[in-house]
């Protein structure tokens, strides 16, 4: 069965972490991606970080698989010659450079839809256009900064913390590639390609809204009941920063459990959901406390809520993680091992979902990537390994009918 998206082409003109990201979905999906590459260097992450003498850096290879390579110098006429046929046959451009690259370039918005008006063009940059700071240049933390996950993360008596998680780039990729399907939906309804924008400021934000949430209740009654600050706490106008708190109506924290003093991951975090407090008080030996009125609302047990996170951590001093997620789940209490990327790389579980894939690559042997998140019932995804520099350079320009000759040319004049 074919995939999804063949037939789509898309010419990737992105770089590093958010725009790859969105085109390597696109591509595990069945889209034809070319990803479009300086001749001589490439994407910068194929040297950035390498752990392998002259072999496409992980950074590249994990967000890269499935596309083909094409070098293209852009600034040379041949180079925009190329750009300008590919543009004609293509169904979608990526880009994610600096601000105003792709106009001065000379392929801006309006140049692109006169060439081929079914033509998406999508971008990420780092703030939204109009924005006072829309002509900044924008990585990860810089992201998770500007969209409010940095102010609210951490502990409160310490400074803004940024996320392991790429929420300013990957994600960022991921709301683009919602927007190219939708906007590749609308073009079959209408036969017009349009612009589709993310922000990573924007992307951020919007996985920052229940904070947004906060801001606004604590406006209007000064206080957040379900972070640590309350009750016993100080509030300023601002969302503080709530450590390890639950972020909705269910407390939970980080609790240490057998073997923390040397094993940093020797946690699980642990949730208590209102309507599950008799099985937790079954469950940590608590029994008296499903019928003190002390506990036996959330209201009640808010005051002290570190004092019973405390007698839990009694309770798991003796149990390793996997040990107490086992005796919790027999009581459906929501929590989870603290996982490392060692146990993420090793999980069975993960591997035979198909979420953690072996690839092989020419030149770094095996490595392990992130496969896809989305499962389908309809759709196998296959990893494919990523390109190598130019690899489908001769393949791509042949497809677009140049000669042997021409193309021997453009390789002399180092245009691709
Ligand atoms: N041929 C010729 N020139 C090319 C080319 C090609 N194939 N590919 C790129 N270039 C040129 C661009 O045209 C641009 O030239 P000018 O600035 O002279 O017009 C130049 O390369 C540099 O592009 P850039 O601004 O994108 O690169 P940078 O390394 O200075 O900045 C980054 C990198 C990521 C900060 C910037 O691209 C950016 O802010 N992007 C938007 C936000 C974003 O996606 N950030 C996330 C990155 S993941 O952490």
């Amino acid at each position: 069965m074919g995939k999804p998206l063949e037939g789509i082409k898309i010419i990737d003109f992105t770089h590093v972490q958010a725009g790859p990201a969105c085109t390597q979905m696109l591509a595990w999906f069945g889209a034809d991606v070319i990803k479009v590459e300086r001749p001589g260097s490439g994407d910068v992450t194929r040297s950035q970080l390498r752990h392998v003498a002259d072999a496409d850096a992980l950074y590249f290879t994990m967000l890269n698989s499935n596309k083909r390579s094409l070098t293209l110098n852009t600034k040379t006429p041949q180079g925009k010659e190329v750009l300008t046929k590919l543009i004609k046959e293509s169904d979608v451009l990526v880009e994610n450079f600096g601000p105003g690259a792709l106009d001065r370039m000379g392929f801006g918005w309006e140049h692109i839809h006169e060439l081929n008006p079914g033509m998406i063009v999508a971008s990420v940059k780092g703030f939204s256009e109009g924005h006072h700071y829309e002509d900044l240049k924008v990585y990860e933390n810089v992201a998770q900064c500007a969209g409010g996950a940095a102010s609210t993360t951490g502990f409160w008596d310490g400074p803004p913390t940024v996320s392991g998680a790429a929420l300013g780039d990957s994600n960022t990729g991921m709301h683009l590639a919602i927007g190219i399907l939708t906007a590749l939906v609308q073009r079959s309804q209408t036969g017009q390609g349009q612009k589709v924008a993310v922000s990573m400021q924007d992307a951020v934000l919007n996985l920052c809204r229940v904070k947004l949430r906060d801001q606004q209740r604590l406006e209007a009654v000064g206080y957040l009941e379900e972070y640590p600050q309350y009750p016993h706490g100080e509030f300023t106008d601002v969302v503080p920063r709530g450590g390890n708190a639950g972020g909705g109506g269910q407390p939970g924290w980080v609790l240490k459990c057998k073997g923390w003093q040397s094993d940093p991951n020797a946690y699980i975090y642990f949730t208590v959901q209102g309507h599950a407090w008799d099985p937790i008080c079954d469950a940590i030996g608590k029994p008296e406390w499903k019928t003190d009125p002390a506990y036996t609302t959330a209201q009640a047990r808010q005051d002290k809520i570190f004092d019973i996170f405390a007698t839990i951590e009694e309770w798991l001093a003796d149990k390793t993680k996997y040990e107490a997620v086992d005796i919790l789940r027999k009581y459906d209490i929501p929590c989870s091992p603290v996982l490392s990327m060692k146990e993420l790389a090793e999980d069975e579980s993960l591997r035979k979902s198909g979420s953690i894939v072996e690839v092989p690559h020419p030149k770094l042997g095996k490595y392990l990537t992130v496969g896809s998140p989305i499962k389908f019932s309809g759709l196998q995804i296959d990893i494919k390994p990523s390109p190598l520099l130019g690899e489908h350079t001769d393949e791509v320009l042949a497809g677009l009918g140049y000669s042997d000759a021409e193309i021997a040319e453009m390789h002399e004049a180092k245009a691709v």
